[in-house]
């Protein structure tokens, strides 16, 4: 069998820190490609955005954007791909939920979501790419709605019900990805947004309905900002200020509850979000802090995750009382190895969600069910670690585990100063103060090296790197995958933001989930025919998206 290792390392700057470590493993004797194995995907060929995820008579409902005829897009074939899960974690596939055979969805059935109306009525709203490849909404309805499962849809004959025209002048090429809905409970009129642009102005167009079937245009956008381009695959949703309790998107305002929206930018392949205020009279969002109106900086918008993750949905999980993220995790190889190895897209492992006692942000953490997976308990405890030395955690050798690791940082006063320019561009950060590079200063780099291969030439490393802000120590966070794989027609790139948490009282911890088929690396690795290698490097590579910053931040904040 082959060996990964994880290495919690220190590099170039002397000082000591110490380092409390936990993880949890598990292998599988399945002689599997090298596909994630806890990640949700279908078993073969394209798939992109999560659709329509809800919980109905007991089951979790999972659809997504899936071109059945291969692992690359394509224009005119997506599908609704469908699962069930008992618990999140297991899925069985069914057959896909919606495919494209009439004249409005004939190029496609496009991203959308799920409503359940009151008595556990379920509807899918979803956009169809019509025979002049215009972008319409559309409804489907269950066929048996005593059917757990909800294999069979039906198209409404009522359909398009919403689509561009001479009258609204709706962009016709940017009018897509319906919310779910919700009812106001001050006139009874169901609402939903949908994705859209006017010249480089990002807009949520808001329509409403009595009856599901008529919608009609608000004379009002429901939230808009200029330069941001074509918002795809809205989300709206209410939160608890205090409590991570999740709520019904039709709880409508009241005592205690602040509003979210997320918009999925296409022209940088980015989740941003904003904690507002829903006016139900207006029917408008207003959020705390938008997009910069002056110079439109978008690296100050909240983010949900600083790697790869788009196209996310949430949805309330009633059950368990719960909201449930999830997102679309794109393939870093080049469009000729997806095909060679027959599929590509993941969806990250779910998340719930709820807000931070701050108010100003969200805070996610991987569903608990995902902690059923662990088995093979190793521990090791407050290891004091030494400037440029690298620790290796031994016992840890299978290519799935889910590890805990906190710092505890000492000689804070040697931290660099942080020049504010630099809060910008975390990112580039990240890239000139990398485990490898010469001649870096201050507190840091320090974190983990995981997925490193025997002899060092692949590795991803996660680490921290602590700066001296104006009143206070400001904490940046980078996963660098520069180095995880020897192909170099991957996308490696490196992530990195600053992250809210405060050295001095808190220790620095990341949570990171490992999960790949067992048999790669080590002496197999140097035999691997090439079509072997080629998933070796994907699934290297996809360790590194789990590195959510987001996720890993939690770890902290959640306390
Ligand atoms: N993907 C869908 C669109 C959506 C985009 C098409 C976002 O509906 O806007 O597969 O990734």
């Amino acid at each position: 069998m082959g060996t990964y290792w994880l290495l919690a390392m220190f590099s170039f700057f002397l000082f000591y820190g110490v380092a409390h470590i936990e993880a949890f493993h598990q292998t599988h004797s399945l002689n599997q490609t090298y596909k994630p194995s806890f990640h949700f995907q279908p078993h073969k060929n394209w798939m992109n955005d999560p659709n329509g995820p809800m919980r109905y008579k007991g089951l979790y409902h999972m659809f997504y954007q899936h071109n059945p005829k291969g692992a690359i897009w394509s224009n005119n074939s997506i599908v609704w791909g469908h699962s069930i899960s008992k618990d999140l974690v297991n899925w069985l596939s069914l057959q896909h939920a919606l495919i494209p055979s009439e004249s409005y969805d004939i190029n496609g059935c496009w991203s959308g979501s799920s409503t359940l109306l009151p008595n556990d009525k379920p509807k899918i709203l979803y956009t169809g790419i019509d025979i002049n490849q215009h972008q319409t909404q559309n409804l489907a309805i269950p066929k048996n709605v005593s059917d757990p499962l909800l294999r069979e849809w039906i198209k409404s004959p009522n359909n398009p019900l919403m689509e561009p025209n001479n009258v609204n002048k709706i962009n016709a090429t940017s009018f897509r990805d319906p919310t779910t809905a919700w009812i106001g409970h001050h006139d009874g009129f169901w609402r939903v947004l949908i994705g859209s642009q006017k010249k480089d102005k990002g807009i949520l167009i808001l329509f409403k309905s009595k009856d599901f079937f008529n919608w009609i245009q608000d004379k009002n956008p429901f939230y808009s900002a200029k330069n941001t381009g074509m918002w795809e695959c809205p989300d709206f949703f209410p939160v608890l200020i205090n409590g991570s309790i999740g709520l019904d998107i039709s709880i409508n305002n009241g005592y205690g509850i602040r509003h979210v929206v997320k918009v999925s930018l296409i022209d940088v392949s980015h989740d941003y979000y904003f904690i507002g205020t829903y006016d139900t009279i207006k029917d408008v969002f207003v959020p705390d802090k938008g997009f910069d109106k002056i110079n439109n900086e978008l690296s100050l918008v909240l983010r949900y995750d600083y790697g790869k993750f788009y196209a996310s949905k949430t949805f309330y999980d009633g059950e368990k009382k719960r909201r449930v993220l999830w997102g679309w995790i794109n393939e870093s190889s080049i469009q000729e190895d997806d095909v060679k190895k027959g599929w590509s897209g993941i969806q990250a492992i779910p998340r719930t969600l709820w807000l931070h006692k701050s108010g100003k942000q969200l805070i996610q953490w991987p569903i608990v069910e995902i902690e059923k997976l662990r088995s093979n308990h190793v521990n090791l405890h407050s290891k004091v670690l030494k400037g440029g030395k690298m620790l290796e955690i031994f016992g840890v050798t299978a290519a799935q585990a889910d590890v805990e690791i906190s710092f505890e940082v000492k000689e804070l006063e040697k931290a660099q100063v942080l020049d504010p320019s630099w809060k910008l561009d975390p990112q580039h950060l990240c890239k000139e103060n990398g485990s490898k590079v010469k001649g870096v200063v201050g507190l840091g780099p320090f974190g983990l090296l995981v997925l490193a291969s025997k002899d060092m030439k692949e590795y991803t490393t996660i680490f921290f790197k602590v700066f001296r802000g104006n009143k206070k120590h400001v904490v940046l966070m980078c996963c660098d995958t520069r180095r995880s794989s020897l192909n170099h027609n991957n996308d490696l790139a490196n992530y990195g933001a600053f992250v809210d948490v405060d050295p001095i009282n808190e220790e620095l911890s990341i949570r990171s989930l490992i999960t790949l088929w067992w048999r790669v690396l080590g002496h197999k690795e140097k035999h691997a025919s090439q079509q072997e290698f080629i998933q070796l490097w994907q699934s290297m590579i996809k360790h590194t998206f789990m590195c959510s910053i987001m996720e890993q931040l939690m770890l902290k904040s959640r306390s």
